[in-house]
Formats: C-alpha cells, structure tokens, sequence
C-alpha cells in the first residue's frame, strides 16, 4: 500500500494541528484543516499559518491538488478560501455539509444563504474514493461532533480530525448544534475497524498536563489506552460524553467561525466602507456561564 508522507502544523492558540498529505510518488499534496489566523480581541484576521503551509508545500516542490475540511470548525476559521485564492487548487468537504449549513443559515437568519454546498469544489459522500496523486483517499461519513464530520483514508493514514484524539485525551465533544455522542461512538467504531497499523492522525491536541503537543497515534494504541473506547460499552461512553459536555463551555469562536466556515472559510463582503463584519445572534446557544 502506497504510504503517504505525513506532515503536521500545529497551531498552539486554537490546538489544531492541520496537515499536508503528500503522494510519495508524485508530489502531488493535499492540506487538511488549514487554520486562517483570527485575534478576536484586536478582530484581526492573518495568514501566518496558511503562508507557513504554502511555503512548505514550495520548498517541497509538491504540487497542491486539494484544500480539505474535515468538517465545520467551530473553534477556528478555516483557510480554504484563502489558500483557494492563493493556489487555485480545489476546495471540498463531506456532503452533509448542507444540512450544517441549514441550522446555521437559521441562527444567524440569513435566509439568502445557500445551503446547498455550492462555496465548495467538491462535495464528498460516504464510501467515495479520489486521488491525491496516486494515494487512493477513501471518505468515510464520521458524525457525531458535527453532522458533516467525515474522515479522510489515504493509503495506510488516517485523518480522524475530532472523533478520537490522542490516547491520553479521550474524544470530542459532541454537543454542538446538530451533534450526537451515539452518533460519535459509531464513526468511532468504524475508525477502530481499520487495520491495527493504520496511522491515525487527529484534529486536536491540548496539551494535557503541559507535555508537548501530539496528533499521531494507531488504531492499536486507541483501543489499548483511550479510556473514551478501551473497555467501553456505547452505553457508558455515551454517558461519560454528555456528562464531561455538560460541564464544557461553548469554544470561544464558535459564533464568529460558523459564519465564515459554512462559506468554505470566505469572509463576510466588505460593506460600503471596505469593511467586513461579522453578526453575532445573541442567547442562540445553550452553555452561557450562568447555566442557561
Ligand atoms: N477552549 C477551546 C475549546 C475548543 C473545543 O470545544 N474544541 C472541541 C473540538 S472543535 C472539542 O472537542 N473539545 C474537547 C474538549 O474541550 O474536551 C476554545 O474555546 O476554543
Ligand atoms: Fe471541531
């Protein structure tokens, strides 16, 4: 099986790491989860991390034929629009972005919007197969902390993105708008019937206990030591996540980074005085910090 070269970037403000995939054979890449750099204090947008990316992808001499998301952040902007602009390569997604699109397009009443997954190159279903040069990628519909959730398998890895993260820091939440834990245990349960050997490369890493950030685990290692699935029934786990989502406050871009992510990363049009703002729908989430 053709193994791709891996390479990570870890952005230490949100916790995402986001990938370049490249065809050994080729050089052709995909990125996966690009980060757009958003200050929310100064509402300072920046391409640091994007530009970091593209400059690999130079030095590299590989050739961008993909710009992916794995699913609708809500803790970051997504760069796809801008490494778009940028490069010309294809933007895609999984398919139920759509349905995403929908609760959002209600939350923020913008009834203009579309909703039919148009901002994007590709829409992805469950089980379809493409190309990054000649690593077969094959998608699989992964929901449970988002609708749209999918994972991208390309050759031996693995792009799990918020299902599992490492194995000393459990799973994602799923209690954001249109999220379910059971849904989440069984994208998990398709994730572990890969090949124990399979490279599993996750979407989020916060540093438990201060050590150095980590994305690269194996099905193996998962079943062994993440307590979220080693020894769990969907019963119990499904307990354990709506129990710890119980507790977590809403990540501290969601309002802001929905609106841009459901566009495929494109900022907002600049108003009559060059500007672009963002709308902020107020009392539309639960998980305020006085309980209602
Ligand atoms: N403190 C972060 C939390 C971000 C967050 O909620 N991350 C999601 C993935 S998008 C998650 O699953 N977090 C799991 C957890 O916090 O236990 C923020 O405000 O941005
Ligand atoms: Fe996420």
């Amino acid at each position: 099986m053709l193994k791709p070269d891996v390479s990570g970037f870890y952005d230490p403000r949100t916790g995402s790491i986001q990938y370049v995939v490249a065809c050994p054979e080729t050089r052709a890449c995909a990125v996966i989860d690009p980060v757009l750099d958003f200050d929310e204090k100064s509402g300072s947008v920046a391409t640091a991390h994007a530009d970091a990316i593209l400059k690999h992808i130079e030095r590299h001499e590989l050739k961008l034929e993909w710009i992916l998301d794995t699913h609708p952040h809500a803790d970051h902007f997504s760069a796809a629009h801008y490494l778009k602009q940028r490069t010309g390569a294809r933007t895609a997604i999984g398919e139920h972005v759509r349905d995403v699109q929908e609760i959002w397009r209600d939350i923020y009443n913008w009834p203009q919007l579309a909703c039919d997954g148009s901002q994007w190159d590709r829409l992805f279903c469950d089980g379809e197969i493409f190309r990054i040069g000649n690593v077969p990628v094959r998608v699989m519909h992964s929901p449970g902390h988002t609708l749209a959730s999918i994972t991208y398998v390309a050759g031996d890895a693995a792009f799990i993105h918020d299902t599992l993260f490492m194995p000393d820091s459990g799973s994602a939440r799923a209690d954001f708008p249109g999220g379910s834990a059971i849904s989440l245990w069984n994208s998990i349960q398709r994730i572990l019937s890969l090949p124990d050997d399979t490279r599993l490369f996750t979407g989020h890493d916060y540093m438990p206990g201060g050590r150095e950030p980590l994305w690269e685990s194996s099905v193996a290692e998962q079943r062994q030591k993440n307590p979220h699935v080693a020894g769990q029934s969907e019963r119990d786990f499904v307990a354990l996540r709506e129990a710890r989502d119980s507790t977590l406050p809403m990540p501290k871009l969601i309002l802001h980074a929905l609106q841009v992510n459901i566009r495929a990363g494109e900022l907002p049009p600049a108003e009559d005085n060059g500007r672009r703002y963002l709308k902020m729908p107020l009392d539309a989430l639960p998980g305020s910090v006085w309980g209602t």
